[in-house]
């Protein structure tokens, strides 16, 4: 069995969604704390410049957005499995609204009143990258009503779910939508002073929570960002060059491409030649001097993969 390699930091609320993943397959894996700032040469060596965090590294292949994430820990560890209810489409659906609309309302929460006392660097990168090129999180704190406006009728529809007397998101075992769930649940009640009172009036959310930090981390043992790269350059990637011949945007092993999210957070595209090819992934090979040959993955839905000439 290969290593698992999860590049994240401790604070890092997407991070738990991956940690938890491990916890629900009872996984052992690999922990390299990366730095909470933009500043992780080793990994963007091994990414191509993808900045955000986690990323999973097995071997010589990087896997980039928990979407491409746990895609992939499904396919290596298949029991037990993040879809017990087997339809492998609706989390995914699901995950654009947890990561997105949700995230939004949750990261004005847990951010916006404790953003004064962090270092400032930290809260113009993080403002820049999750509230556009005007955030500004002095009106977010003003705005905060209107934000637990928003954040609370979602919770809404989490505790109107879990009525059915059923355990999990799903019903009997815990899945992809309890993790989904679950970050940003970590994410908020690590955070937000008052989110104890706030969840108060969600009872069924606060008991599945409890079964949820129940089901831990697995068990991680640490290695260095050095260490980590060095696995990549020991190793040649695991990826077979794969085609489709539907790929509307006629995309073809061989082509130079670049790879960019789809947000107006400023982040730059990942260039690279095309790999492999499906529906919802795309792998990329990148050659670079610091770790050899590696295939960077990526999912589709969120991001642009443009033609390079
Ligand atoms: N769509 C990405 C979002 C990842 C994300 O936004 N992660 C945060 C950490 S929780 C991040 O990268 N923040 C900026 C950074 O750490 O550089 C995913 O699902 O993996």
């Amino acid at each position: 069995m290969p290593e698992f390699i999860l590049h994240h930091y401790p604070p890092s609320p997407v991070a738990e969604k991956i940690r938890a993943g491990f916890g629900l397959k009872g996984m052992r894996w690999r922990s390299v704390e990366q730095n909470r700032l933009p500043d992780r040469p080793e990994l963007f060596a091994m990414t191509g410049g993808y900045r955000r965090i986690p990323v999973l590294q097995v071997g010589a292949d990087i896997y980039c957005d928990t979407q491409c994430i746990l895609r992939e820990l499904e396919d290596r560890v298949p029991e037990p499995t993040f879809f017990p209810n087997q339809g492998t489409g609706l989390p995914f659906a699901l995950s654009r609204w947890t990561d997105g609309e949700l995230f939004d309302s949750a990261f004005r929460v847990a951010f916006a009143p404790v953003a004064a006392g962090l270092p400032s660097e930290l809260v113009t990168d993080r403002a820049r990258l999750y509230l556009g090129p005007d955030g500004d999180l002095d009106k977010e704190v003003r705005d905060m009503p209107h934000t637990l406006a928003q954040f609370r009728a979602q919770m809404g529809w989490v505790e109107s779910r879990l009525d059915s007397g059923r355990p999990y998101i799903l019903g009997d075992a815990a899945g992809m939508p309890d993790l989904l769930i679950w970050f940003i649940y970590w994410f908020v009640t690590e955070r937000y002073a008052d989110a104890a009172v706030f969840f108060s009036e969600f009872p069924l959310i606060d008991a599945w929570a409890g079964r949820m930090a129940q089901m831990g981390h697995g068990t991680a043992t640490s290695m260095t960002p050095v260490e980590a790269l060095a696995v990549a350059r020991d190793m040649q990637p695991d990826t077979a060059e794969r085609s489709d011949p539907l790929d509307p945007q006629g995309l073809k092993p061989g082509m130079k491409a670049a790879v960019q999210p789809l947000t107006d957070s400023g982040e730059k595209a990942v260039k690279g030649v095309v790999r492999a090819i499906d529906r919802d992934r795309i792998a990329l090979t990148i050659v670079n001097p610091q770790c050899g040959e590696v295939a960077v993955h990526f999912p589709r839905v969120g991001y642009r993969v443009s033609i390079v000439d």
